[in-house]
C-alpha cells in the first residue's frame, strides 16, 4: 500500500502551493515515491479519528505501513531517510543538511510567519503601524545571513537535498517573497527550486485539489 498523506480538502491557499502538504509531495515526487491523498475538511480535522493522527488537528500527517506521523519536517525527513535522493549518504554531509532543514524550521520561519500573522490578524490593532518595521527587518535580517551564507552557490550545501527542499519552501511563504527582491541569489535559489520536475508535479497535484473543489 502507499503511503497516505493528508492535505486540506478546500485549502484556503488557494492552489498557491502554501498549506505544509506540499513540502511532503515536493519530498515524494523527488525519490519517485507513489502515495495516496486523503483529503479532510476543518471539521474532520478537529474530529477523533484526525486527532488520533495529528494531535493539533492539523494537516500533514503521513501514514506509511504501521507508522502514523505529523509535522512536515518530522516526515520529510522520514521520506529522505528512508530513501535515496535528498540526503547525502557521507554522515557529516548529511547531518549538516538535516540542520539545514532544522535551520529553515526553527531560525528563517518563525519570523516569516510572525510577519504575515501580524498583516493577517493585527492589520485593524493600533499597533500594527508602529510593529512592522520592527517585525519587517527581522525577517531581511535572516534573508541577508542567508543570501550571504548562499553567495553564488546553485543549493546550501553540494547537492540539491531535504535542506533545500525546507528553505525553499519556507522562503516561497508570503512573508518573506515579497523582501525578496534585495536578494537575487535567493530569488534565483527559489527560481531553481520551484524548477525542478518533482516541485512541478506536486504543484499541480495540490492545484488539482484546488480545482477540483472550486468546481
Ligand atoms: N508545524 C506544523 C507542520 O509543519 O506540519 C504546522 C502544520 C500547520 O500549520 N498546518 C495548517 C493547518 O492544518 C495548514 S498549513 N491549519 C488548520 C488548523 O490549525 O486548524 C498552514 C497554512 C495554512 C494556510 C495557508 N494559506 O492560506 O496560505 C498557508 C499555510
Amino acid at each position: 500500500m502507499p503511503p497516505i498523506l493528508t492535505a486540506f480538502r478546500q485549502s484556503p491557499d488557494r492552489g498557491r502551493g502554501l498549506a505544509r502538504d506540499m513540502q511532503v509531495r515536493w519530498a515524494l515526487e523527488e525519490v519517485g515515491q507513489p502515495y495516496d491523498t486523503r483529503l479532510v475538511t476543518f471539521d474532520e480535522m478537529k474530529a477523533p479519528a484526525h486527532l488520533a493522527l495529528h494531535p493539533f488537528g492539523q494537516i500533514p500527517t503521513y501514514e506509511d505501513a504501521g507508522l502514523a506521523l505529523f509535522e512536515s519536517g518530522a516526515i520529510v525527513l522520514r521520506i529522505a531517510e528512508s530513501h535515496a535522493g535528498l540526503l547525502p549518504t557521507d554522515p557529516d554531509a548529511r547531518s549538516r543538511a538535516i540542520t539545514w532543514m532544522f535551520a529553515a524550521q526553527a531560525t528563517l520561519q518563525p519570523p516569516i510567519v510572525e510577519l504575515e500573522m501580524a498583516s493577517l490578524v493585527e492589520r485593524d490593532a493600533p499597533w500594527f503601524e508602529a510593529r512592522q518595521p520592527m517585525l519587517e527587518q527581522r525577517v531581511r535580517d535572516r534573508l541577508g545571513q542567508l543570501s550571504a551564507r548562499l553567495g553564488e552557490a546553485e543549493w546550501l550545501d553540494g547537492d540539491f537535498s531535504a535542506g533545500d527542499l525546507m528553505m525553499a519552501t519556507v522562503l516561497r511563504r508570503p512573508g518573506s517573497a515579497r523582501l525578496l527582491d534585495a536578494y537575487p541569489n535567493l530569488a534565483a535559489y527559489i527560481a531553481r527550486a520551484e524548477a525542478r520536475p518533482a516541485f512541478q508535479r506536486a504543484f499541480a497535484d495540490q492545484r488539482a485539489v484546488f480545482e477540483a473543489a472550486a468546481k
